[in-house]
């Protein structure tokens, strides 16, 4: 079930850095053809800060961990007849029981990349509650898996199409540290405040390495989340983003999406209606959080020889 690269594999049986990179963003996040050009960069920027990426997906029923340039192509080519599935805990043991083609989310990645040995993990914006979650109980699984799976997520916060507040709440409940790196804002993916605090700030790798080696020496299963914000040159104002979140999310309403589709929809809604703006900034922040996973990972290494 579990297809490991032979040079991922390697890499982790000698203790080099290794990043794992989720599938959904290419799959379902992003537009084609910039996901998988996204995909293929993100991965040289986690090479070229001295770390071994890992990007992870379920192709015809294995997880495998360590896509190759073909199989990234391949989960990020739009196919029409066999769309590749969004995957998250819930939904792994089916597509693998069904050898289907499928992209990990955060929460999904998380699990395949702990059951590969991997500790570090970069993404652009995790799931979280949604707004008016209070009623709808839509929740993202991704908070869930935060709780109980021990990895550290780097990412630029969530996206203001989710109510932040209640996704920081959740997240203090199911006792998942949020780590501002060089920041005491948690970031809201294209701007980099969302008017809500961190709980706590560090400033370099080895002190996020060793917050993520003492949590787990303690026994405290879960993961940690380091927010990183959007490198200021490519970071939008919350005015430019704000009406075509609100706009989006009033065409998810009136055409009654729900579920696993919201995230999918309300993503493809704001790339499509900023002309370009948001994706150029999606891609340079997923690029940056790269580079930090990829620096952490190498404190990480060399920390547990
Ligand atoms: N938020 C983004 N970009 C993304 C996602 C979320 O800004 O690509 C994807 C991630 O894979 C995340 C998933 O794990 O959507 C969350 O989906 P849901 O809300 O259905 O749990
Ligand atoms: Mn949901």
């Amino acid at each position: 079930m579990l297809a490991i690269a032979p040079h991922i594999a390697h890499a982790l049986a000698s203790h080099q850095p290794v990043v794992a990179l989720e599938s959904t963003l290419i799959s379902h996040g992003m537009p084609y053809p910039s996901n998988i050009e996204t995909a293929l960069g993100v991965e040289d920027v986690v090479r070229a800060n001295g770390a071994i990426p890992a990007t992870i997906a379920v192709i015809a029923g294995k997880i495998c961990v360590g896509l190759s340039k073909d199989e990234i192509e391949h989960i990020g080519t739009p196919n029409p007849r066999h769309p590749v599935i969004k995957l998250s805990r819930r939904d792994l043991p089916y597509a693998i029981a069904t050898q289907k083609n499928g992209a990990t989310t955060v929460a999904a990645t998380m699990i395949c990349a702990q059951k590969a040995g991997i500790q570090i993990f970069a993404t652009g914006g995790i799931g979280g509650v949604h707004r008016h979650g209070e009623s709808t109980l839509d929740i993202s699984a991704d908070l869930q898996e935060l709780s109980r799976t021990n990895v550290g997520v780097v990412c630029s916060g969530a996206k203001a199409i989710l109510d932040i507040g209640r996704t920081l709440e959740v997240l203090e409940t199911l006792g998942v540290p949020v780590i501002g790196f060089q920041t005491n804002q948690f970031p809201a993916f294209y701007y980099r405040d969302s008017g809500y605090k961190v709980d706590f700030q560090l400033d370099t790798p080895e002190e996020i390495a060793r917050l993520l080696n003492i949590k787990w020496q303690l026994g405290l299963n879960g993961g940690v989340l380091i927010a990183n914000p959007v490198p200021i040159k490519n970071a939008l104002l919350r005015e430019d983003i704000e009406e075509l979140i609100t706009q989006a999310l009033q065409e998810a309403e009136s055409s009654g999406v729900k579920g696993k589709e919201i995230t999918p929809y309300l993503l493809s809604k704001i790339a499509q209606n900023s002309g370009g703006l948001s994706l150029k900034c999606n891609i340079a922040l997923i690029k940056d959080n790269a580079r930090v996973a990829a620096k952490i990972a190498k404190t990480l290494s060399t920390q547990n020889p």
